[in-house]
C-alpha cells in the first residue's frame, strides 16, 4: 500500500474498524474512506456494487460484521449467519469485480472446533464440531475466509484473512445483553461501585479460559499483514496468553476499585472452555502484541467513563 492509496475500511465506526483507521492514520495513510451504516447498507448488494464502482477503493479492510457476546450469539443465530454472509458476500464479490488490489477479511477465534488442541494452530480449522453458542457466527466467518482463499486460488485475487482472538478497547459495545465479557464486566463493576452494591454478577462458572487482545494491537497486526502477507492460509492474531473469567473479573474489580464480592451465575452459559490461539505464524512473520492486559483494561475503563458521561 502506498501512503496515498485509496483504502476502504468497512465498519469504520465499530470497535475493530475505528482502531484500523487510527492505526492507518498514525502510519501516514491519508486516503481512507468510510461509510456509516445509514450512508451504505452493506447488506444491500446493489448499493455495495454502486459504492465500489464509484469510489474504486484500491485496498479493503473488511471489518464490518454483526457481532456480539455469548448471549447475543446464542439467542439470534439466524441473524448472525444471515447478516454476516450477506455483508461478506457483497463486499468480497464487489472487491473482486471492481479490481481491488488487496482485501483483508477479519474473522474470529470462534471458527475453531470447541475441543481442538491448544494453543490453536491455523491448520486445526474444520477438524471437529463447533461451539454451539456461536456456531452461526463461526460458520459465516469460515465461509468468508474460505471465499477469500478460493478467489485467490481460482482467480489470483490477493484476498487474505486474519482471525483475531477476543478483542476489547475504545468503541466497544457496553450493552449488558449483547456485549462481550470485558465491556460487560467493566460496566457492571463501575455501576456497582457507584451505587454501592454488595456484589457483581459474573455469568457462568468463571472457569472458562479466554485470551484478550487490545484492539489497537489488533489493528496494528492487521495493517502489518496488509503490508507484508500474501498467503492463502488465514493468520491468527492474539497474545498467546490466557486468563480465567474469574481472574479477569478480579483484575477488573481491582482496576475499578470495587470492594464488594463476585457472584457466579451458573444459569448462564460458559461457552467454549478454552480458546487460546497459537500465534507463532504471525510472530515468525515479524509481529507481536504490545499492550498487556491490565494496562489495556485501564485504558478501556478510562474510555468507558469518558463516553458513559456523554450519553
Ligand atoms: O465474551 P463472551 O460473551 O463470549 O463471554 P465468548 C466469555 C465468557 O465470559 C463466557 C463469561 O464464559 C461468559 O459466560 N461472562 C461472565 C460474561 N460474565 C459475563 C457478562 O456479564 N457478559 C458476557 N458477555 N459474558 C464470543 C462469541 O464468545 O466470542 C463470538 O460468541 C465471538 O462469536 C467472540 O467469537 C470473540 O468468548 O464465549
Amino acid at each position: 500500500m502506498e501512503k496515498g492509496s485509496k483504502i476502504y475500511v468497512a465498519g469504520h465506526r465499530g470497535l475493530v474498524g475505528s482502531a484500523i483507521v487510527r492505526n492507518l492514520k498514525e502510519k501516514g495513510y491519508i486516503n481512507i474512506v468510510g461509510k456509516t451504516h445509514s450512508e451504505l447498507d452493506l447488506k444491500n448488494q446493489a448499493d455495495v456494487r454502486k459504492f465500489f464502482e464509484e469510489e474504486k477503493p484500491e485496498y479493503v479492510f473488511l471489518a464490518a460484521a454483526k457481532v456480539g457476546g455469548i448471549n447475543a450469539n446464542n439467542t439470534a443465530p439466524a441473524d448472525f449467519i444471515y447478516e454476516n454472509l450477506e455483508i461478506q458476500n457483497n463486499v468480497i464479490k464487489a472487491a473482486f469485480d471492481f479490481k481491488v488490489k488487496k482485501l483483508l477479511f477479519l474473522g474470529s477465534s470462534c471458527i475453531y472446533p470447541k475441543m481442538c488442541p491448544q494453543p490453536i494452530k491455523e491448520e486445526y480449522l474444520l477438524s471437529g464440531y463447533l461451539e454451539p453458542t456461536n456456531e452461526a457466527y463461526a460458520l459465516a466467518k469460515i465461509a468468508g475466509l474460505k471465499m477469500c482463499q478460493f478467489f485467490k486460488r481460482q482467480y489470483g485475487a490477493n484476498f487474505i484473512s486474519c482471525m483475531p482472538t477476543n478483542l476489547y478497547g475504545p468503541n466497544d459495545n457496553f450493552d449488558l445483553n449483547s456485549s462481550h465479557v470485558m465491556p460487560a464486566l467493566i460496566r457492571k463493576f463501575h455501576e456497582a461501585k457507584v451505587n454501592n452494591e454488595p456484589y457483581v454478577e459474573v455469568w457462568g462458572t468463571g472457569k472458562p479460559l479466554r485470551e484478550f487482545l487490545h484492539v489497537d494491537d489488533m489493528a496494528d497486526g492487521c495493517v502489518f499483514l496488509m503490508e507484508n502477507y500474501n498467503g492463502e492460509e488465514h493468520v491468527n492474531i492474539g497474545t498467546g496468553r490466557e486468563v480465567t473469567i474469574k481472574k479477569l473479573a478480579e483484575i477488573i474489580k481491582e482496576v475499578v476499585d470495587f470492594e464488594g464480592e463476585l457472584r457466579f451465575n451458573t444459569e448462564k452459559p460458559d461457552g467454549t472452555p478454552r480458546k487460546l490461539l497459537d500465534v507463532s505464524k504471525l510472530e515468525e512473520l515479524g509481529w507481536k502484541y504490545k499492550i498487556e492486559l491490565r494496562n489495556g483494561i485501564i485504558d478501556s475503563y478510562i474510555w468507558f467513563k469518558e463516553n458513559n458521561k456523554k450519553q
